[in-house]
């Protein structure tokens, strides 16, 4: 059964588009459109099979349930990003951009409620995963296809000339799965996790999570700007943003050990899972044989005194402040390359915007 009062309605959102508002407050605006929209897409409620309607309201609490709460970082992206490189602002291109950038919310939540139950977790934004909710955990995969399939019925209706932005969103959806299918099979390539290396990591992580949560919000912001400001895509704007996404990623792994609870609201379960986690590649460079044991014995165990014994190494390794060297180097190197190549580019504001709010976040 839901908590009805868990479940998120927005209620609080402006009647009026905030136009000087903040990017969220932009994207908040069309949520409403938003949900009617996907609510309405077969016909009015009164001529709607009953059965059908019924679907359709459980599925209105799926996206109440799993879209609104978050940080809404990829969303705002979108919004940022046309913001700062479009002269021309009306409502129409905001609300283009709004429609787009919860489609990349839509997408996530798609993710997030798969990999909540791919990685046993047990909440998200401080709420229980949503397979724990439903009447039995497998209905909740075709919960995450309901939710992917809302953003092509969006995508069509408000952005029915742009195949560039399918495509776009297509190939991401690909990427991300083929990350996931990394990430998860690990451990088939790697039957130790001593052998875990850098360099599969960082494929990984490009591939899962890069993509999906920087690339493609500023790709989506560039391809709807008037073609008059229209940047070209090039190799290196590929790279910062993917790198910029990589850092995202690692950040988000040191955090699942390292986070407080009440401010990222999910519990880590990487040690549990066996994770080719940022940690456990570092732990690996740096511990001796004594250390690797432990950790080859503890590692990837469902009992926290083995989770235990793999923090305590951790904290003896002194993660927290590789860490935070590696936070740093990554921010300064990227901060270089975007004052060096974009300098006559109006995405430079755009770059420094995301690498900033990411480095504060906790
Ligand atoms: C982040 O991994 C990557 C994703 C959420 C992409 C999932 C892709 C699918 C195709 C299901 P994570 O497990 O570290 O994220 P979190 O820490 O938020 O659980
Ligand atoms: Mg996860
Ligand atoms: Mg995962
Ligand atoms: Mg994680």
């Amino acid at each position: 059964q839901l908590e009805p009062e868990k479940i998120n309605t927005m209620s609080s959102i402006s009647t009026e588009l905030p136009l000087n508002g903040t990017s969220l407050e932009i994207l908040n605006y069309y949520y409403d459109t938003v949900v009617s929209d996907l609510m309405s897409i077969y016909g009015p409620e009164s001529s709607l099979n009953p059965y059908v309607q019924m679907t359709l309201s459980r599925f209105k609490t799926v996206i109440n349930y799993n879209v609104p709460d978050g940080k809404k970082i990829r969303g705002t992206l979108v919004i940022d990003t046309v913001r700062v490189l479009s002269s021309s602002l009306n409502e129409d291109l905001y609300k283009k951009a709004s429609i787009v950038a919860w489609c990349i919310e839509l997408m996530q939540s798609a993710f997030l409620v798969t990999d909540d139950f791919m990685d046993h977790s047990l909440t998200r934004r401080g709420k229980q995963c949503w397979y724990l909710k439903t009447r039995e955990k497998e209905h909740s995969i075709n919960d995450s296809f309901y939710l992917y399939s809302c953003t092509f019925i969006l995508l069509l209706k408000y952005c029915p000339e742009s195949l560039q932005i399918y495509k776009l969103f297509n190939e991401t959806f690909q990427r991300t799965v083929i990350g996931q299918s990394l990430d998860v099979e690990s451990e088939s390539y790697f039957p130790t996790i001593d052998l875990y290396t850098e360099d599969y990591y960082f494929t990984v992580i490009q591939w899962k999570t890069a993509y999906y949560t920087i690339y493609l919000p500023v790709l989506c912001g560039i391809l709807l700007t008037p073609a008059e400001h229209h940047i070209s895509t090039n190799v290196e704007l590929e790279k910062v943003l993917l790198d910029i996404g990589c850092y995202f990623q690692v950040q988000d792994d040191f955090l699942d050990c390292y986070g407080d609870i009440n401010i990222t609201g999910k519990i880590g379960t990487d040690i549990q899972e066996k994770k080719c986690s940022w940690l456990i590649v570092q732990a690996m460079k740096k511990c001796n044989n004594n250390d690797r044991q432990v950790l080859i014995d503890n590692y990837g165990q469902d009992n926290l005194d083995n989770v235990n014994k793999v923090k305590d190494i951790y904290k003896k390794l002194d993660l927290s402040n590789e860490y935070k060297q590696y936070a740093q180097k990554t921010y300064a190197d990227i901060m270089e390359r975007i004052d060096k190549n974009f300098q006559q580019s109006k995405i430079l504001i755009v770059l420094k915007k995301i690498l900033n709010s990411i480095h504060e976040r906790s």
